[in-house]
């Protein structure tokens, strides 16, 4: 009977160890919490801002509603779902490239900025699917993987090192302490998805996926800790910019 209405429902069991399953379970709730929080709040600024937490809110939207699916398909299929993981990122990664634009637009900062930084990031997460879908075998997934780690790197050094960073620094203020803050996500945040690569890949590098954690596991702590982390980095910089000028 127990079996008969699993096969009919759309609800599947959960075993109490499936740790992929509850982390998309969470983030799917994560998610949605988070994008009611960024929407709800967003009037609550002036323009520049508002439109600031709007992408946050968007960002964390594309996110839950992929949540949904891939926790649907973890279920029933009992894969990882590796194409609408990269779907989402897809969308969702050049909005935070947009967020650095966003920013710094107070200080002068150019389209070509966000077009560089989105164009990185997309060649960083077309090469990581490369590795992590189609060239799964031999050197493949660590010879795409170090692609994908260049355009990281490149990411890494324009906001740290060059003209946002120079931009940053002319705005001052909240500007530049959310700019800083948003660097350190990258930096270390960020990080967290090449270990989750090096898990879920063939390669020298997979004893990451014996330390315990799986790829799935590790992607999914990494969403919820850059999507939602990143939204609050901006709102709070609306919260003190908003201080400024009072
Ligand atoms: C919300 C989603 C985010 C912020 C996703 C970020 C993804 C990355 C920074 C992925 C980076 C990768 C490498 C640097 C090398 C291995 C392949 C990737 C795509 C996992």
């Amino acid at each position: 009977m127990v079996n008969f209405l699993n096969s009919i429902s759309l609800v599947s069991k959960m075993a109490t160890d499936d740790y992929v399953g509850f982390t998309f379970f969470v983030g799917c709730m994560a998610m949605m919490a988070a994008s009611a929080f960024f929407f709800f709040t967003m009037n609550d600024f002036d323009r520049k801002w508002k439109t600031s937490i709007l992408i946050s809110g968007i960002i964390t939207f594309i996110a839950a509603v992929h949540y949904f699916y891939m926790r649907d398909y973890w279920a029933v299929v009992g894969e990882s779902p590796t194409f609408f993981r990269y779907v989402d990122w897809t969308l969702t990664v050049p909005l935070m490239c947009v967020e650095f634009y966003l920013i710094l637009k107070v200080a002068g900062a150019k389209p070509s900025l966000m077009w560089k930084l989105i164009l990185a990031s997309v060649i960083m997460l077309v090469t990581g699917y490369a590795g992590e879908a189609i060239y799964t075998t031999g050197s493949g997934p660590a010879v795409w993987g170090l692609f994908s780690g260049l355009a990281y790197f490149y990411i890494v050094y324009e906001i740290w090192f060059g003209g946002a960073k120079k931009l940053a620094e002319a705005a001052g203020g909240a500007v530049l302490k959310a700019h800083k803050t948003l660097c350190w996500f990258v930096l270390v945040g960020w990080a967290i998805y090449p270990l989750g690569y090096m898990a879920g890949t063939p390669g020298w590098y997979d004893a990451v996926g014996t330390w315990g954690l799986n790829m799935d596991v590790i992607y999914n702590i990494g969403d919820a800790i850059n999507k939602i982390g990143f939204g609050l980095v901006v709102y709070a910089a609306a919260v003190a910019s908003r201080a400024e000028k009072a």
